[in-house]
């Protein structure tokens, strides 16, 4: 049976988004149906409205979902109707980074996530006539919508008692930064850390650095107010990324550099200088997207002198299942403030909460649906 439902979609891609009636398709068996409660907003989502990322008109973007189950399909055993849910990117469970747990290396990735379709090529929603198919499935989940087919790969049961928009963005963008620092670089006490770029995901990274006891923690951002919020989180300093960035991190770590840094903006000018301020046997991550084809050039002999390493890292490297649970603990145990990094919007405001997201107002824009 089809459901009539509210969506946020993209008009045009470089288009505005709108509140619009969709239908949603029948629901297959390794799907569950979700009522979105709320949404976060991540600069992905952005990028795939603005054609940086793939998108295409019409679009049903968002992929920092949290709701209730209300169906469940045949194949669908991880949760039950009327468990509470947080979303994440879809993959395909069977490949060889999926089975040794690492499924944000899916061999399927973008297709999944980027794909705009279910992994059968099929589309699990149509326009409000019934009649043409919607770019969907956006991360398995297309969350900017009140009701969404999700598939199982998506879905993290989290416990009834859950605050389901305080932990929207975990699905995504702080599981990226925290991950980051957790699982791809391994951030170890003592070190030196520097982060490019302190949005949510690199809030969430400084957030990690502290907790692994990161003895000095640099944030590097264009805007005073954010390095003001980097600092109260746990960075030790804050450099204004205008001027040499390099040098004044060298100087902080003398004499090459820092031992970790993560790359939160995708600017692949920033990209080089965070390679750059790599210290000896210094370890890099690339978090934030410049779009599929981006190149930069590397200075192949300082890289293999100083002995440094530059590392993709997609969605932190983590196992959604085991991880998502850990953040929430750590929240209860102080240690993951997120308070801090989010604004609440009703969905009514999408249009504020998306402005607030790209000039930086915002650290991360929640959109809700409902008190929970
Ligand atoms: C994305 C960045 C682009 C590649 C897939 C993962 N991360 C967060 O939205
Ligand atoms: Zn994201």
């Amino acid at each position: 049976m089809s459901r009539t439902t509210t969506a946020l979609a993209v008009t045009e891609i470089g288009g505005p988004f709108e509140l619009r009636e969709v239908q949603l398709n029948p629901i297959q068996p390794d799907e569950a149906l979700v009522e979105i409660h709320a949404a976060g907003i991540c600069h992905t989502d952005l990028s795939s409205a603005n054609g940086t990322l793939p998108g295409a008109p019409g679009a049903v973007l968002g992929h920092e979902g949290a709701g209730v189950v209300l169906e469940v399909g045949s194949a669908v055993t991880s949760v039950a109707k009327g468990d509470k849910v947080l979303l994440s990117f879809s993959h395909c469970e069977s490949c060889a980074p999926c089975t040794s747990g690492h499924p944000a290396y899916c061999y399927a990735f973008n297709d999944r996530n980027f794909g705009g379709k279910r992994p059968d090529g099929s589309s699990s929603m149509v326009k409000a006539d019934g009649t043409t198919p919607i770019f969907s499935s956006f991360f398995g989940q297309s969350a900017f919508a009140r009701h969404t087919l999700v598939h199982k790969s998506s879905l993290v049961k989290v416990p009834p008692e859950t605050n389901l928009s305080l932990f929207a963005p975990l699905g995504c963008g702080v599981q990226t930064g925290a991950g980051a620092v957790l699982n791809t670089l391994n951030v170890t006490e003592g070190s030196t850390l520097a982060v490019f770029g302190v949005g949510s995901v690199g809030l969430s990274a400084v957030m990690a650095g502290k907790l692994r006891g990161a003895k000095t923690i640099i944030a590097v951002d264009l805007q005073p107010s954010r390095l003001e919020l980097a600092k109260r989180l746990g960075a030790t300093h804050g450099i204004i990324g205008t001027g040499d960035v390099v040098e004044e991190i060298r100087k902080i770590c003398p004499p090459v550099g820092v031992d970790f840094a993560v790359e939160c903006t995708g600017n692949t000018k920033v990209i080089v200088s965070m390679i750059d301020a790599l210290g000896t046997r210094g370890r890099g991550a690339t978090v934030g997207a410049p779009g599929f084809g981006s190149r930069i050039s590397v200075d192949v002999m300082n890289h293999l002198t100083y002995g440094k390493e530059y590392v993709g890292c997609c969605e932190g490297d983590s196992l959604p299942s085991k991880f998502i649970p850990y953040l929430i603990q750590l929240h209860a145990e102080g240690k993951l403030p997120l308070e801090e990094l989010i604004t609440f919007y009703d969905v009514k405001d999408y249009e504020k909460a998306i402005e607030d997201s790209k000039t930086g107002r915002a650290f991360k824009a929640v959109l809700k649906w409902e008190s929970t």
